[in-house]
């Protein structure tokens, strides 16, 4: 008799913690995203983060949105024969079933393009991002100073990289 009951109360348990589980969505998780301040007049401003991918089943970032920008894009940066190049990754970014992916300043990144007014320290950016599986994630991302240690490619800025006469842009 207290076997079964036991039994039943256990299965509720189970059930409640399955559906609260269920409910949040928990299946992506967003850490340590930053962004950096940017100079008067930049157009562009570039975001970094970790994706934890949760569930057991892959995901892929396929876009994202900001109100901070007219236009929010996925990108990469690598260097292609000496040759610093940036590009849109147009097909998204898989992140496989209990695995992370880190956008990190030379590599993946998310790149506000059209920036409505410049990035400033200790700004909190609202940015969206669009997953397959998991939907729209909502993160708020807090804006550093310039030159605090996490700059691209010594010290260069996002916006010096874009504007760079032998960068290839590539479609
Ligand atoms: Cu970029």
């Amino acid at each position: 008799m207290m076997r079964a009951l036991l039994h039943v109360v256990a299965t509720a348990m189970l059930i409640a913690i399955s559906s609260s589980a269920f409910a949040q969505g928990a299946a992506i998780e967003i850490e340590k995203a930053w962004s950096r301040a940017t100079p008067a007049g930049a157009s562009t401003g570039a975001i970094y983060l970790t994706i934890n991918n949760k569930s057991h089943d892959a995901d892929r970032l396929i876009g994202a949105s900001s109100d901070v920008a007219d236009k929010v894009q996925i990108h990469e940066m690598k260097v292609v024969g000496g040759t610093m190049e940036m590009r849109e990754v147009t097909d998204g970014l898989a992140v496989a079933a209990g695995s992370s992916i880190v956008l990190k300043p030379g590599g993946y990144h998310i790149m506000l393009i059209g920036l409505k007014k410049p990035l400033k320290a200790d700004d909190a950016v609202p940015l969206l991002l669009n997953f397959e599986r998991a939907g729209k994630v909502s993160v708020t991302v807090p804006v550093q100073a310039m030159g605090t240690g996490h700059d691209d490619m010594h010290g260069m800025s996002h916006d010096d990289m874009h504007g760079m006469g032998h960068m290839d842009m590539k479609k």
